[in-house]
């Protein structure tokens, strides 16, 4: 099990508000008019992306994000300055101001770029931990994916192959209980996505989603098998989006039955960890209100900042669509 300190513990608290307050204002851009993206929130999801990002290298593993991975880019290592030129599709932003924020690639944050077909993801992820196995390295490989996304062809492909040649990738199932508008009641009839793991003789783990704490710790367990080289993991969280699918959609609860959601909106991810801080006396009110405060001015000078970078034209139609030689992720 990996050892959390007081440090580790703020920063992540930190990630989860970041990201919470950075979504908050994308919704506002897009209101004003400011911005383009489609926003597909990760509201109630963030301790999952911030427990299981928080177990990788910054830079030497690979991540392979879904389309809600916005607190993995940032736990990566990926400035907030960055992200919100991605945001406002600047060209000189990380894809070329090509993918907004919904898919983000950074090579030099071991960030691989996927499409927006779900499910795209999990052929890169094991195409990369096979790059990483040959090497002979102790890297890993991370592969995010929805509930949704585990019903794809590539799901067992992938997973089939990942075990066979024993890779070192960990699959983590953000699983919302709800692919866009279908219930999980209507999408399988065995609902424990990580009961999979057996078919493919694959170590699994099932975790409360909520809990930074515990993603992290049962993250980090399938991440130092991955790294001795004793093949792949299926991590199944349990979470719940506070939101619609993306924020076009008129129904705030994202269709879902009023007393399960007042269930999920009760377990709030950062609610949790600042309830466990306070009481454990690792934080305090002044502390609190000095991590609010930073993240209100790293996203206020984040927007200046993407604010007066260039916007797209049409010399850069073709930028960042083909390249001249492969990268070398990983090396
Ligand atoms: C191959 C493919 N089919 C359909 C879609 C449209 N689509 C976008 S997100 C989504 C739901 C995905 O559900 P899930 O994997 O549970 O992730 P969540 O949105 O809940 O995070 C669908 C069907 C798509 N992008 N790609």
């Amino acid at each position: 099990m990996g050892k959390l300190s007081t440090e580790d513990l703020i920063k992540m608290h930190y990630y989860m508000l970041l990201t919470r307050e950075f979504e908050d204002r994308m919704s506002k851009l897009k209101r004003d008019g400011k911005i383009d993206e489609g926003i597909h929130r990760s509201i109630g999801e963030e301790a999952v992306h911030v427990g299981a990002t928080y177990c990788l290298r910054k830079k030497e593993d690979v991540l392979v994000p879904s389309l809600r991975s916005r607190a993995a880019f940032f736990v990566k290592g990926l400035d907030v300055r960055s992200v919100m030129a991605a945001v406002h599709s600047r060209s000189n932003s990380l894809t070329g101001g090509k993918e907004s924020s919904h898919h983000l690639g950074a090579t030099e944050y071991g960030i691989l770029l996927t499409t927006g077909f779900i499910g795209s993801q999990y052929p890169l992820a094991v195409g990369a931990a096979l790059a990483l196995k040959l090497k002979k390295t102790d890297q890993v490989v991370m592969c995010f994916f929805g509930d949704g996304a585990a019903s794809r062809g590539d799901f067992h492909e992938s997973l089939n192959m990942a075990a066979v040649l024993s890779l070192p990738v960990i699959f983590v199932c953000e699983n919302n209980q709800i692919a866009m508008g279908t219930p999980i009641a209507y999408q399988m009839r065995n609902p424990e996505i990580v009961s999979r793991a057996v078919g493919y003789g694959m170590h699994g783990a099932r975790v409360d989603g909520q809990d930074v704490m515990a993603v992290y710790e049962t993250v980090h367990d399938a991440v130092e098998l991955a790294r001795k080289g004793k093949g792949p993991s299926l991590v199944e969280c349990l979470t719940y989006r506070f939101a619609g699918h993306t924020d076009f959609e008129p129904n705030w609860r994202g269709g879902r039955p009023e007393d399960e959601y007042n269930h999920w909106r009760g377990r709030d991810p950062i609610d949790i960890l600042e309830k466990r801080l306070f009481e454990s006396g690792q934080m305090d009110e002044a502390a609190k209100t000095g991590i609010k405060e930073r993240v209100q001015q790293e996203i206020d000078d984040a927007v200046a900042y993407a604010e007066s970078q260039p916007r797209l034209c049409e010399e850069d139609l073709y930028s960042c669509v083909y390249c001249d030689e492969l990268s070398s992720i990983g090396s």
